[in-house]
């Protein structure tokens, strides 16, 4: 129970004051929070090392140092926004037969961030981050992955739907040097899904080295409709991490621990520290993911536009939701198109998230996006977009209870070991899932992508009524998910449920699950066994 003991300021961050920022409030506390925890839930700006000095006057913000209760102000546009949005390559892919390939490495690189020095990083086919793959469903794919690294490491397609043996969990390790190639057929709706190591014990420190990237699925429905799809031009990917740098220019990644894990206090988009992006379309398609192994945003724009909430984790909505702004937990993602006028500048920026969350009260700038003399007309974003059927429980076969707390779920830590449950394939449960802390959690479901039934008893919001596989967890309340296991059963290789407060994953905060034939026995395999098998042939 290592959370019951660590404060949110037990980080030894210094808690020097930017001049060019207000300080933000803690989140307003909760009404009966346990007493040990209460003196934790703080939030506060540090100023930066002059190391950091052009990151600093983009924007950052840190939980360090006790406030008092106010509420918390609106971020001011006081980013020195500098750079270029690095737009991560599309991947290349070649056929094989009726597969697509796709070729990832792993490797160890160096990335100049600040333009104080290198940064050592990791990434795929290059330094930092890795190329956004596309695929269409009803698609064979195969991605060839080469672990270039000097540990294991696995890739975890999140989002997808597919066999459990192809999920990249921490089950399927790729030793230094090896070649893994998951194969699949892409069966699901038009998404941005991403991927990222999930080694146990290893996934913050492989994600916030640099280890991850889009991976976008079209399908015709999506494709039939008038949207913004030009990549990198209306169409943008915007994964956002917040870091910190030491003054040698390397990610810090130990200090400051409080009980999410690290929260840095400089944001890069798409590697990009203080970015812009040249808009030349009336309409911009924006692809929110939030790749932060701990910090929560509420992205919304500085002049307090609204937009148009499109697709959420695992596909498009119904139809748009005019919003003013989103909230992303890690692991999160968001489609959003925003509207531009000639010659004008906006930031995007992250206000304080919601209160409930119990995340901080940092608000900040992100990106800010400028738009030529003269733009391209875009068309009218669709009245409709998607259809999909309503969230109805009624034929759910069994329902589990999931409690959040502390660094467990169900007052247990994950074993590699154990199977949890085991479910059947082409069924569907009800999952009532809990945060027990008033302090950050969130749920994320490998394999599937669910809907949200209902919150303490109530249909969930419209942004969160379509497609989902992560969600965050607001203390106290009661999140029953209606979660689907159609086509791939496995008795040997689990998937996982887990905290993706990434921290909290390495900790433990996790547990698998089966999906096997009715009637089929589970018959797990551990690493140790593959092992014995290797060992045998
Ligand atoms: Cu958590």
């Amino acid at each position: 129970m290592l959370c019951c003991g660590v404060d949110r300021d037990a980080g030894g961050m210094t808690s020097r004051l930017p001049a060019h920022r207000p300080l933000p409030a803690p989140p307003a506390a909760p009404a009966t929070p346990p007493r040990r925890r209460r003196g934790g839930l703080i939030a506060v700006l540090i100023s930066i090392p002059l190391v950091v000095l052009l990151a600093a006057a983009a924007g950052v913000a840190v939980w360090g140092a006790a406030q008092s209760g106010r509420p918390a102000p609106a971020a001011v546009g006081t980013v020195a926004f500098s750079n270029a949005l690095r737009i991560p390559p599309l991947a290349e892919s070649r056929l094989d037969g009726a597969v697509r390939v796709f070729d990832l490495a792993a490797d160890e690189g160096q990335t100049d961030f600040v333009g104080t020095g290198p940064t050592p990083t990791l990434g795929y086919d290059g330094a930092y981050l890795g190329p956004t793959l596309v695929a269409e469903r009803g698609e064979r794919v195969r991605v060839d992955v080469t672990n270039g690294l000097a540990e294991p490491t696995t890739v975890h397609w999140h989002g997808m739907h597919l066999p459990a043996a192809a999920d990249g969990g921490p089950h399927s390790p790729i030793a230094p040097g090896a070649l893994w190639q998951p194969e699949w057929t892409i069966d699901q709706p038009a998404a941005t899904l991403w991927y990222h190591p999930h080694l146990h014990g290893r996934t913050r420190d492989q994600v916030d080295a640099g280890l991850a990237g889009m991976f976008l699925i079209r399908d015709p429905e999506e494709a039939a409709l008038a949207l913004p799809r030009d990549y990198g031009v209306d169409d943008v990917p915007v994964i956002v991490q917040d870091r910190s740098f030491a003054a040698d220019g390397s990610f810090e990644s130990g200090s400051g621990m409080q009980f999410d894990g690290v929260l840095g206090d400089t944001i890069l988009v798409n590697g990009t520290v203080a970015p812009f992006l040249e808009v030349t379309t009336e309409h911009v398609r924006m692809r929110l993911l939030n790749a932060s192994s701990a910090r929560m945003y509420d992205f919304a724009f500085a002049d307090g536009r609204s937009f148009d909430l499109i697709a959420t984790d695992g596909g498009l909505l119904g139809k748009p939701i005019e919003s003013s702004s989103v909230p992303l937990s890690p692991g999160e993602r968001a489609e959003i198109i925003v509207e531009l006028a000639a010659g004008e500048r906006v930031a995007l920026i992250s206000r304080a998230p919601d209160p409930a969350l119990h995340a901080g009260s940092a608000a900040f700038d992100v990106l800010e996006l400028r738009a030529a003399a003269s733009l391209t007309r875009s068309t009218a974003v669709p009245e409709s977009l998607a259809s999909f059927p309503a969230a109805d429980d009624a034929a759910a076969v069994a329902e589990r209870e999931f409690v959040l707390s502390g660094h467990e779920i169900n007052n247990r830590q994950m074993e590699l070991s154990r199977v949890d449950f085991v479910a059947t394939v082409d069924t569907s449960e009800v999952w009532a899932v809990r945060n027990e802390n008033p302090l950050p959690h969130s749920f994320h479901v490998h394999d599937t992508q669910f809907r949200i039934v209902s919150i303490d008893g109530s249909p969930p919001p419209p942004r969160l009524g379509g497609w989902k596989d992560t969600i965050a967890l607001e203390w106290n309340r009661e999140y029953r998910l209606l979660v689907s296991f159609d086509d791939y059963a496995d008795p040997t290789t689990p998937y996982m449920y887990h905290c993706h407060l990434l921290w909290h994953e390495d900790q433990g905060m996790m547990g698998q699950f089966l999906v096997v034939h009715p009637g089929q026995q589970p018959a797990l395999r551990t690493e140790q066994e593959d092992d014995d098998d290797r060992h045998e042939h």
